[in-house]
């Protein structure tokens, strides 16, 4: 059954009153308050094109160093480049495919819906199709990309013959601007490859050993924050419960940018076609900033 977007906006968060997906005004800032400074290529990163790096200099650069890294030329000959391009979507038979949208719990939407939705929603923090289980129900899909060579070796995959074991591992993702989850680590120590089909996304990074505390609200307080300006509280239902990138970008990031330098922070716009390498344990935000496919 096709549900209407109130409905599924009210499923994805019982919690928030048709009201409050606006309260924050966040549709009405200027772009450079979600685009940020870095509106070209990345500063803060290495981006190399990965067809002048082999597995054995990847893995002593960047895996063996956990040091993130952007790659390009990685996808210039995937299907997906053409085929999940927003207009090829809608009209392909995935356009009335369900995926999975909403935070906490699972809820479902089709592609087209979504897509109507994402060009025109205002709300603060727009829902976000975020599907682990493309590949098993549309197993077409996986042909449109390839997993590349540098990522081949996949220590999950030893658990794929009992699928109960195996955790979620690939996600497809499709996300309009100031859509994006909150700042956090992946799961089992997983190191994660992000590769962007179309669109631009906002990714700040920091090293596994920054503190949680100063990445969740900005007030570190073992740096002697407590009644610092600028460090009230945060609005708890949208942190606690929407835990939303676009908050996050709004409330957190004015406060930690100030200490960039000393956090080893890494920001960085990514551009279609660009795979973002997380080695495990790094703390990562990223916020859609146009209509993304990932
Ligand atoms: O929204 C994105 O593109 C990144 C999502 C993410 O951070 C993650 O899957 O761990």
């Amino acid at each position: 059954m096709k549900l209407d977007i109130e409905t599924v906006k009210q499923q994805a968060r019982p919690w928030l009153p048709t009201t409050g997906w606006r309260k924050y005004g966040y549709a009405k800032e200027a772009p450079s308050v979600w685009k940020g400074e870095y509106d070209g290529r990345a500063t803060d990163i290495d981006v190399v094109d990965a067809r002048d790096l082999d597995l054995a200099s990847f893995r002593e650069r960047y895996e063996n160093t956990f040091q993130p890294v952007v790659l390009t030329g990685l996808s210039d000959d995937w299907e997906a480049r053409q085929t999940w391009e927003p207009s090829a979507l809608a009209n392909s038979h995935l356009g009335s495919c369900d995926f999975d949208v909403g935070d906490e719990d699972v809820v479902k939407m089709d592609l087209s819906s979504y897509l109507a939705y994402a060009s025109a929603t205002d709300d603060d923090a727009p829902l976000y199709i975020f599907d682990a289980h493309y590949g098993e129900r549309h197993p077409e899909m996986l042909q449109h990309y390839s997993v590349p060579e540098l990522f081949t070796e996949d220590y999950l995959k030893y658990l794929s013959s009992s699928p109960m074991l195996r955790p979620d591992y690939r996600w497809f993702l499709v996300g309009c601007e100031r859509s994006g989850f909150w700042i956090h680590r992946d799961p089992f120590y997983t190191s994660a490859w992000n590769a962007l089909i179309s669109g631009t996304k906002r990714w700040v990074l920091f090293p596994p050993e920054t503190s949680e505390a100063l990445l969740h609200d900005g007030c570190d307080s073992s740096h002697g924050s407590d009644g610092e300006a600028g460090c009230e509280e945060l609005p708890q239902e949208a942190v606690q419960k929407e835990r939303a990138a676009s908050h996050w970008f709004a409330k957190v990031y004015p406060r930690v940018v100030q200490r960039r330098e000393e956090l080893g922070m890494v920001e960085f716009i990514q551009q279609p076609g660009d795979v973002v390498y997380v080695p495990h344990q790094w703390w990562h935000i990223v916020m859609n900033t146009s209509l993304t496919k990932a």
